[in-house]
């Protein structure tokens, strides 16, 4: 018997705390402060932010819930062995991935700007995986870490919903975990992508995981 059952569409899904975790992707300045890798795109960094405060809240019930809580960064190696060249000259932007900004070089581990925001910066005994793709379980130890901790729901908030999240979500379902991906802690710097990448998420009868949100989830893990 599942103890708790989190609201959620296309239907409601029951977990158990002890085999859950909060999957936090990618909250790092490079893509939700101003001078970082997103900004530098042409984004407005400014939209992702409001998801910032409904995580915090997730993240301190889990805290104090015990439930395992793993943040993902998303970066590269200082020498850039491990970015395509591809993935470096995508969108022709005008400051690549390793090139100094505002927070130090893009998108490269060590890096404040790689650094996540002090908002959720995680605590003693949270896992941190370092991610050089979109997806978090792509040349990571993140499956064997969940498989070892006998993981099966994850609760998935970051950025961005249509990349990070998106990749991760859909790795996560072909690898048997259910995730449910919190629509307020997740953003995009696109409107209208934020509501695609929700919807493909819970389209179909839930063809990749479930959509929630933090009220629904702090009600289910603190009830
Ligand atoms: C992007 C991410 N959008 N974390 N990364 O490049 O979604």
């Amino acid at each position: 018997m599942a103890s708790r059952v989190i609201s959620a569409d296309p239907y409601e899904l029951e977990f158990d705390l002890k085999t859950a975790a909060l999957l936090i992707i990618d909250m790092q300045r490079d893509f939700v402060e101003p001078g970082g890798f997103g900004e530098s795109l042409g984004n407005d960094v400014s939209i992702l932010r409001k998801a910032i405060a409904p995580t915090k809240l997730v993240l301190e019930a889990c805290r104090k819930l015990g439930v395992m809580v793993v943040h993902t960064r998303e970066g590269h190696r200082p020498d850039l062995t491990d970015c395509p060249p591809s993935k470096m000259a995508r969108g022709r932007p005008k400051r690549k991935i390793g090139d100094d900004g505002a927070m130090g070089r893009l998108l490269v581990r060590g890096a404040k700007g790689h650094d996540i925001v002090p908002e959720l910066y995680p605590v003693s005994g949270e896992v941190v995986i370092d991610k050089p793709g979109k997806g978090a379980f792509y040349a990571t130890d993140l499956e064997l870490i969940l498989r070892n901790a006998n993981i099966k729901t994850l609760i998935v908030c970051g950025v961005t919903t249509e990349v990070c999240v998106n990749t991760s979500v859909r790795e996560a379902n072909d690898r048997g975990f259910n995730c449910v991906v919190l629509e307020d802690c997740v953003g995009s710097y696109f409107p209208e992508f934020q509501s695609a990448g929700l919807a493909m998420i819970k389209a179909q009868g839930g063809i990749f995981g479930w959509v929630s949100n933090s009220k629904n989830a702090l009600q289910a893990l603190t009830k």
